[in-house]
């Protein structure tokens, strides 16, 4: 990318205005920095910017903007599409939050917490729970993602089905715009109808207009039992229709329901420690429930029980374990949250993040099984997913070895993509549900966004970073472009 503004030596300039200590220029310092999560993209940059306050961070974009130097912002850089490394030759520098880590304040009288954009979620979590509240973002990557990070991706996990994704956890923000100002809304109001919804615009955008550098976020009461099960079933169709069931049966209580294909399992017990599965892995499909309520654990779980009874009887479950006490369930847990790693383990997994209407579920992936199989005969499907929000991790895994023999991977690739996201869009359901665009779909976007849908997030992202240096060619395709990743 040749950026002809750029006259200064801008790294001399940001460790002038911010001190040389909040500026990293080479070394082991820098390097983790340019190599996203998987391993699978890697960048580089002039530098890479701690600042230590919102107060730098305008200083960083202001220099920025006024020399047209691209900006990529990085949370806790668990991207999983490629979202906040550096392409290679970036001539930007890298904007790691992870300096502002602080809880800035937590009310549970206003159930609300502020804090910076670089908090981790686990800390985030852990703030609430000292004050007997509960921030119910969950998800696997939690100990590393930064809240800033979670709202740029407008992160999903395993709560959403009773909370909410990260857009309705937000009160309100902090963000720098591309031009320096600092805008502040880091209200915590339920209600204001004073005008257009501007933090909306900045939760899911990937950093492309602006950088988040505090959020005011809700917090909910703290149920006090929780009941978690396993449950194996002989078809997918009987698993939406067991959810379907328990969340009537449990309403506003059923707080989870998480699908796992029998060789999603296999493979998590095979390469993380201690999560086997409690139960034989002989039916194909399984759910991890959590059913979360004032009403006391015996309780619920004799309800659950009587439940799962008459769907056993009608042949939709084949076998349930009901966690005893809280090891047990945190073990179900463990074995939930340690899929992704258990993926990145195993050999090159093809993954996807679709989703369609949960009714379509079944449908899809009988229509999506076929398909893959008769094309890629000895590829393996490993299925996790969200099934209360229809959204499946749909991974195709080659084996380290096959995918080293396998001689167009590109192409490989490009032909199990297609194959899923057209189903995914004959289905009305979409190829990016909860992990975003970031330089990896950028060829989706073209190819299966709604037209004006595009021009006119085309015509905000002008509007707001008309220099384009705020994670260029990340999110949206270059006009009339339907292909290339970018990096
Ligand atoms: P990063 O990866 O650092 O950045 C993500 C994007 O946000 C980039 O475009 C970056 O430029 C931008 N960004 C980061 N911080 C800011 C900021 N302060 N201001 C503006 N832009 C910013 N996602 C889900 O939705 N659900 C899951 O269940 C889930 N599970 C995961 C499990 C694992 C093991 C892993 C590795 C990832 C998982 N993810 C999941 C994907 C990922 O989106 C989340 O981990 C998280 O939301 C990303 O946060 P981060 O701080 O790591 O952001
Ligand atoms: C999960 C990630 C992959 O649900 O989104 O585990
Ligand atoms: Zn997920």
């Amino acid at each position: 990318m040749t950026r002809p503004g750029i006259t200064v030596d801008i790294v001399a300039a940001l460790q002038e205005r911010l001190g040389s200590g909040d500026v990293f220029v080479d070394g082991p310092d820098v390097a983790p920095f340019m190599v996203d999560w998987w391993g699978r993209a890697a960048g580089d940059a002039l530098c890479v910017v701690l600042p230590r306050g919102t107060g730098d961070v305008a200083k960083t974009v202001a220099l920025c903007h006024d020399h047209s130097v691209p900006i990529y912002p990085q949370g806790g850089n668990t991207s999983v599409c490629f979202g906040a490394v550096p392409p290679a030759r970036s001539g930007g520098i890298v904007l790691s939050l992870a300096r502002m880590d602080a809880v800035l304040d937590v009310n549970p009288r206003d159930s609300a917490m502020t804090v910076q954009a670089g908090c981790l979620l686990a800390k985030a979590q852990a703030a609430a729970l000292e004050v007997d509240r509960l921030f119910p973002l969950s998800l696997g990557a939690e100990g590393s993602c930064q809240i800033g990070g979670n709202i740029a991706t407008n992160a999903g996990g395993t709560g959403v089905l009773r909370y909410g994704n990260m857009r309705d956890l937000v009160l309100g923000l902090e963000v720098v715009l591309p031009d320096g100002r600092i805008w502040n809304g880091l209200r915590t109001l339920r209600k204001d109808n004073s005008g257009y919804d501007l933090k909306n615009l900045f939760i899911g955008a990937e950093g492309t207009l602006g950088i988040i550098t505090a959020a005011a976020l809700k917090l909910f009461p703290i149920q006090p039992n929780v009941v978690s099960a396993l449950i194996a079933l002989p078809e997918i169709d009987g698993a939406v229709t067991v959810g379907t069931d328990l969340g009537t049966a449990f309403p506003g209580e059923l707080t989870a329901l998480e699908l796992f294909s029998a060789s999603q399992l296999r493979l998590v017990a095979r390469h993380i420690a201690n999560a086997a599965c409690p139960l034989a892995l002989d039916s194909p499909w399984f759910l991890l429930v959590d059913i979360a309520s004032a009403t006391s654990c015996k309780v619920l779980s004799e309800r659950l029980v009587d439940r799962l009874a008459g769907a056993t009887d009608a042949g939709l479950v084949a076998d349930a374990v009901v966690a005893a006490n809280e090891r047990q369930r945190a073990a179900l847990w463990h074995i939930r949250h340690s899929v992704t790693e258990a993926n990145k383990t195993a050999g090159m997994g093809l993954s996807h993040d679709i989703a369609v209407p949960v009714f379509a579920v079944p449908s899809f992936v009988c229509l999506a099984g076929d398909a893959i199989g008769r094309a890629f005969p000895t590829a393996e499907i490993v299925i996790v997913g969200h099934l209360g929000d229809g959204n499946l991790h749909y991974n195709v895994m080659f084996g380290h070895d096959a995918w080293a023999r396998v001689t167009d991977q590109a192409r490989t690739r490009l032909e199990v993509s297609r194959i899923l996201y057209d189903l995914a869009a004959q289905h009305r359901g979409t190829f990016s549900a909860e992990h975003g665009i970031g330089a990896l779909h950028l060829e989706e976007m073209a190819r299966y966004k709604d037209p004006v849908e595009l021009d006119l997030m085309r015509t905000i992202k002008r509007r707001f970073d008309p220099r384009n240096i705020m994670n260029p060619f990340r999110v949206l395709p270059s006009a009339g472009c339907d292909k290339g990743s970018h990096l």
